[in-house]
């Protein structure tokens, strides 16, 4: 999802990118609505979803940004389109996704939380507890009304991390950032924002083309992808048209793909690649596969 200031070039880099054809002008607000595009990269169709301009205050319901917010909650990436003469912006972009409730190249913490009739708090930390105390942790958890259950927390969170675990409706995605309008400026211009700002971006121009088509590799590659190759019962497998599926699907994920009902007529399957320890391997419908695996599946 293409997410940034009004206009910054979304509409334009989503016409780059996809077969769409979103409106384009040199006002704010061009597009009040979600437009999508089919892209095509390495055999893999991803969506791209152009959406209206963002600003400061969106998440309180400034402009159309509480809609475009609950949009983004359900990408696998975010694609920050910035403005090259408006790099604060990408500040402000995450300030309104995150009080939207969602986390932005974060984990979700590492605690569990498991709730008892009585008995009041226990706190088990596995690990040293520097950001939080123990005493902190307990007065969150009575906050949120828990007041009996114990806590496993098994990586050194901020309190803000353990506020995240209890509101329970927070949304981790991906993102990139790219600094767009590039062909407006030189090089050295360019390479100083690289080194003066505290994120990392992929200079280009939508309307150019400047580095669109690395950029389509850079989605790719961060939707963490792998290519599964089919290999029919008769032996021959097809090299050409690989199965796109995200890096730790497991075989049941790609049934579902080659066909709705497949899961229940499914016998076994057998892994030729880095998956398993060796080549003809039979595996259950939970085997996670890898980059390149080929895949025979054998049902009823
Ligand atoms: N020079 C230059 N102009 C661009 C580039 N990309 C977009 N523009 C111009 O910037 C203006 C806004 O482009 P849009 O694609 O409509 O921007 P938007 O982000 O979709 O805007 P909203 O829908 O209003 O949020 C248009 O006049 C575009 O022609 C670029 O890479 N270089
Ligand atoms: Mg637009």
């Amino acid at each position: 999802m293409l997410i940034g200031l009004p206009s910054v070039g979304k509409s334009t880099l989503l016409n780059r990118l996809t077969n769409a054809k979103s409106k384009v002008a040199a006002y704010q607000f061009t597009t009040l609505d979600v437009v999508p595009g089919a892209m095509e990269v390495n055999g893999a169709r991803i969506q791209v979803l152009d959406l209206p301009g963002i600003i400061k205050g969106a998440s309180e319901g400034r402009g159309l940004g509480k809609r475009v917010l609950a949009v983004a909650r359900s990408a696998d990436l975010v694609l920050f389109v910035v403005d090259v003469f408006q790099p604060e912006a990408r500040a402000i972009l995450d300030r309104e996704l995150r009080t939207a409730g969602l986390r932005v190249d974060e984990r979700p913490p590492n605690v569990v939380i498991e709730k008892s009739g009585a008995g009041g708090i226990s706190v088990s930390a596995q690990v040293k507890l520097t950001r939080v105390s123990e005493e902190l942790v307990k007065d969150i958890l009575r906050v949120y009304g828990f007041n009996s259950g114990r806590v496993l927390v098994r990586e050194d969170v901020t309190d803000e991390q353990l506020l995240d675990v209890l509101a329970g409706n927070r949304v981790y995605v991906a993102s990139l950032t790219v600094m767009n309008k590039v062909d407006l400026v030189n090089a050295g211009f360019t390479e100083e924002l690289t080194r003066k700002l505290p994120y990392r971006f992929l200079p280009i121009s939508a309307e150019s083309g400047i580095n669109v088509q690395a950029l389509k590799e850079e989605i790719y590659r961060r939707l963490d992808f792998v290519r599964v190759y089919m290999r029919r019962r008769t032996g021959e497998t097809d090299f050409e048209e690989p199965m796109i599926v995200r890096n730790g699907a497991t075989i049941l994920e790609v049934c579902d793909k080659v066909h709705r009902n497949m899961k229940d007529d499914f016998r076994y399957a057998q892994v030729w690649g880095k998956s398993v320890r060796f080549g003809g391997q039979k595996v259950g419908v939970s085997h996670r596969l890898m980059d390149q695996d080929v895949l025979t599946i054998v049902t009823k």
